[in-house]
């Protein structure tokens, strides 16, 4: 504690604060105009010089640490005067007019709107940008755009030009903010004290008149916001500026696709399709109908020929309803939802060798290893935010191995980067654990005390040389052990991995052989070291959780052991029948079995591998109910009932985010005509069909209270403690601080885990003579999925449509050029694209994004699945391209 006199009134203010800290703290307000608490302090602007009892002359506040004993003022005479002068300068050059800022602020504070003379500058707008507008004769050149885009974001776009007795601040394209290298994170504009940089919503909606704190709906990253509202409508968004995920950062999509809330196509009631025509109807008879067609068809074909898939998009809350309703009042175990398409292998992986199947730490663990390994994640696009951590952390001298196909933008800051051929990774794993071993660099320490397996293990691994695995993933010899000893020896090391992992026919055990380099190397169980699959939905940890999963109860519990503590709470009985997933509901979808399936928030159609024989799975359906925002392509092509759902926005509840932080979901909106929240809708059809009494809730908090009971590793997050900030499970109790790293003493299933030795398993999508090319499938940075929510915002004019991304040797030799467009022929069927000529995929691979029904790429994509999970194999498709041959050329293959 530091005694301090600011103003005549002795304080006393926590170590580490700068002076300026302290002031704010007090309430004193001094202005300030080049600080922002996200950056370094500069002390450029002068505005909050403070006087300091002894120090000579007056000092910046924002860049004095304080100390003990100051003595500081803040409103002598001689500083206002020095500020007012300042301010004066600073209006000269300003246009006068109308406007709101910190900088209008403070003119007006010290009487200075007469002062405002500078003259508009056309040339320097620039109206190009779909979120941004920039007027450079607004900035007062605190810099705060450029140091946050460099050192929040990492994207260096704003660059300092001096252009003779002027300084301008221009981005790197020379050009306009649009055509630069500018990710449109908002920082910038987030920042800018003057207006030089303003978001475009509030210059055409008006600014907000109130903010409301929730939690992002779009990855798995969590992080916070204020969603800014004005005669209920949502003009804004803003980070929230002490979230422990985002710190006062997000990315396109969270900052600036929300316009999909007011969409013109928003579903606002239920519509029934009868005789191929949508007929809108009421909610009653939507729900009685929904009801009475369930209840027909389980009593026809049982309950296990209905099937519900719960949604990563919606709450815990809603999903936890799901599959309460799928057990006991369907009667069935048929429940899944999107996790099985994505990190259901990484899942399964941890929970069978590390006894808990989520991330072992938190995203602050970024700035504590000295290693990042970053395994099939394409960190920067598809998480943003962990994306821009991971490159400061690169900036500031953590160690950066990249093990991806193609070259993301983190292997530009990455001291190793291994492109191996899609689906070796398994392969390569073994190597690197073959280095650690053969090189001596095991730690013993941790082996002897908490790992099992490891003469079986040295044994199996003896013969994965880096020699051996280097021609058929692609990758040098040399490379894979430089890799290997930065991770075993630069620690604590961390890694963090996507879907380049999982979406293959070996996903589970690939993800078994990073966490056997984790167990040798000890890097497990320590802030800064661990295993962190990058979830990717907003809620998609939190919908497997709640149990929107074939096999587990709440809480991840198979359902044998937990079946007699749920009966209790639930009163009623669980199913006895093994649970199908949803690919194997597929396959019971065309085989008559499954007759039902309710589809919330999903859609299956658009985003399931080998798209025609998913559409003739659910055409085959008797009933397909979707419960979404928008008709989505499923429920346009083929559902008989939609249910109109409320957004994030417009609802109460919670998301659990990739690093097990249950966070607050709250309502800012509501919902437009007669959307509900899923969980209301849910409620109805329970009660419809005879059983209101276990699905009583009248509020998501409600709800969440019997999760609670159910789940003992969550019973200490109470929403009384969601007010004050997230907590990450386990908590089980109230006084319970919330886990930050998971297996710190010994493992959630005993004290010790056991290396696994594994085998990679062939997958039918291996290029060949007809199919020479392997198509990888992902995602790009501000289209979003199923696209349903981003494609009705302007990221579609950022990203309006899925590209074919081919090398530059590639295109060469074929004889492609950029834009044109080409035909895509798989095994299983045939999409049109046009080429991006690109310096990121290797030769012989080829890369596209799912995002749109226009393309519509999952027509390519084949049947092979994860051996364990079912998890398709998304990212290894055989493919061969055609040139959409224009008359009198010759075709090319
Ligand atoms: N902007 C944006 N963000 C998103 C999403 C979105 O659609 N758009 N979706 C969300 C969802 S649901 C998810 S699951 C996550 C997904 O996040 P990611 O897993 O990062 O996304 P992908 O683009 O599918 O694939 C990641 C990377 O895997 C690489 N890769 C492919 N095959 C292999 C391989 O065999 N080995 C290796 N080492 N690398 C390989 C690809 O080159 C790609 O760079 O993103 C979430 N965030
Ligand atoms: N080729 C290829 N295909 C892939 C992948 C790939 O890498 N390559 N990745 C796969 C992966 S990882 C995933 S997760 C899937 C994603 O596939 P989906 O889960 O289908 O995709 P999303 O766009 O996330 O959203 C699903 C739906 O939720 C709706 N929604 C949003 N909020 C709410 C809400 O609060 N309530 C309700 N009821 N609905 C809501 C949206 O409008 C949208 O229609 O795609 C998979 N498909
Ligand atoms: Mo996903």
């Amino acid at each position: 504690m530091l005694r301090v006199v600011l103003n005549d009134a002795p304080r006393e203010i926590d170590e580490g604060a700068t002076i300026l800290d302290a002031l704010r703290r007090a309430g004193i307000h001094v202005p300030h105009l080049c600080h922002d608490d996200r950056l370094e302090p500069v002390g450029a602007c002068r505005l909050c010089v403070v006087e300091v009892d002894g120090a000579g002359r007056p000092v910046a506040a924002c860049t004095t640490p304080l100390a003990d004993g100051m003595v500081v003022r803040t409103h002598t005479p001689a500083l206002e005067a020095e500020r007012r002068t300042l301010l004066r300068l600073l209006a000269e050059r300003y246009p006068p007019g109308a406007g709101d800022n910190a900088f209008l602020r403070e003119i007006r504070a010290y009487g200075l709107e007469g002062a405002l003379a500078g003259r508009p500058r056309p040339e320097l707008v620039d109206d190009a940008h779909p979120y941004i507008r920039v007027d450079m004769s607004r900035c007062i050149h605190c810099y705060r755009c450029e140091r946050i885009c460099n050192d929040v974001q990492g994207q260096f776009t704003w660059r300092v030009w001096d252009r003779g007795a002027e300084t301008r601040i221009v981005p790197d394209s020379g050009t306009t903010l649009r055509e630069s290298s500018c990710v449109s994170c908002g920082a910038c504009a987030d920042s800018c004290p003057s207006g030089a940089l303003v978001d475009r919503s509030t210059l055409a909606l008006g600014p907000a008149t109130r903010w409301t704190r929730t939690t992002c709906p779009y990855c798995g990253v969590g992080c916070e916001m204020h969603v800014g509202t004005r005669d209920g409508r949502l003009v804004a968004v803003r980070p929230v500026l002490d979230a422990p995920v985002n710190e006062g950062h997000l990315c396109s999509k969270g900052r600036y696709a929300f316009g999909f809330v007011d969409a013109a196509d928003r579903v606002t009631a239920p519509l029934v399709r009868e005789d191929g025509t949508w007929r809108t109807v009421s909610w009653d008879d939507a729900v009685r109908h929904v009801a009475a067609r369930l209840q027909e068809i389980v009593a026809r074909h049982g309950p296990d020929a209905v099937g519900v898939l719960g949604s990563a998009r919606a709450t815990n809350e809603e999903n936890y309803v799901a599959q309460k309703l799928a057990r006991i009042v369907l009667g069935t175990n048929n429940v899944d939802c999107c996790a099985r398409v994505c990190h259901a292998p990484s899942a399964a992986a941890l929970g069978a060798m590390l006894g808990t199947g989520a991330a072992t730490n938190s995203f602050a663990d970024i700035e504590r290893a000295r290693t990042i390994l970053v395994c099939g994640s394409n960190t920067t696009a598809c998480h943003p935010v962990v994306g821009a951590r991971i490159k400061q952390a690169a900036r500031r001298g953590a160690k950066l191995v990249v093990i991806d196909a193609r070259r993301i933008e983190l292997a530009d800051y990455a001291d190793v980067h291994l492109a191996p051929r899609p689906g070796t990774d398994l392969m390569l794993f073994n190597a690197m654990a073959h280095v650690v071993l053969a090189e001596g660099l095991v730690d013993e320490a941790f082996v002897a005390e908490r790992v099992d397996g490891l003469d079986a293990f040295r044994d199996f691994v003896g013969a994965w040389t880096p020699e051996r695995v280097a021609p058929e993933c692609g990758v040098a010899a040399d490379d894979i052990r430089r890799a290997a000893r930065l991770y075993a020896t630069e620690r604590p090391a961390m890694s963090v991995h996507g879907l380049g992992l999982t979406e293959h026919v070996h996903g589970t055990d690939t993800v078994m052989a990073l966490v056997n380099l984790a167990l040798l190397t000890g890097n497990l169980g320590r802030p800064g070291a661990g295993i962190n699959p990058l979830r990717g939905q907003n809620n998609v940890q939190g919908a497997a959780h709640m149990g929107c999963e074939p096999r587990n109860l709440t809480g991840m519990v198979p359902i044998d052991e937990g079946r007699a503590r749920f009966e209790q709470v639930w009163r009623a009985s669980i199913p006895a029948t093994r649970g199908l997933d949803l690919m194997e509901m597929m396959e019971a979808a065309r085989a008559g079995r499954l007759r039902a399936l309710w589809a919330i928030g999903y859609d299956v159609l658009l985003t399931n591998p080998e798209a025609e024989r998913t559409r003739a799975a659910l055409a085959a359906l008797e009933l397909l109910v979707v419960q979404d925002l928008f008709p989505n392509e499923t429920a346009r092509a083929l559902a008989h009932v939609f249910l109109p759902a409320a957004a994030s926005f417009e609802k109460d509840g919670t998301f659990m985010n990739g690093e097990r932080r249950i966070q607050r979901v709250r309502r800012a909106l509501d919902p437009p005509g007669g959307a509900r929240p899923d969980w209301e809708i849910l409620c109805d059809v329970a009660r419809a069909m005879g059983r209101g009494d276990g699905f009583g809730f009248g509020s998501a908090e409600g709800i969440w209270n019997e999760v609670r009971a159910v789940w003992p590793a969550g019973a200490g997050i109470g929403y009384a403690r969601l007010e004050q900030a997230g907590l990450q499970w386990p908590c089980p109790g109230e006084d319970h601080r919330g886990t930050e790293v998971l297996h710190r003493h010994e493992f959630a299933h005993g004290r010790r885990a056991t290396l696994r030795c594994l085998e990679p398993r062939v997958s039918s999508e291996l290029p060949s003579d007809e199919y020479p090319f392997v198509l990888i499938t992902g995602r790009d940075l501000h289209q979003f999925n199923a696209a349903t929510m981003t494609g009705r915002t302007a990221n579609a004019a950022l990203r309006p449509r899925d590209v074919l991304e081919v090398s530059v040797a590639d295109g060469e030799r074929l004889g492609v050029r950029d834009g044109e467009p080409v035909r895509v022929e798989s095994r299983h069927g045939v999409a049109v694209l046009p080429v991006a000529l690109s310096e990121r995929v290797p030769a012989g691979a080829l890369f596209t994004t799912f995002h749109t029904a226009e393309a519509f790429v999952n027509r390519l994509t084949g049947a092979g699945l994860d051996a364990a999970t079912h998890t398709p194999e998304y990212k290894r498709t055989a493919v061969r391209i055609r040139r959409e041959t224009p008359p009198g050329r010759p075709r090319a293959r």
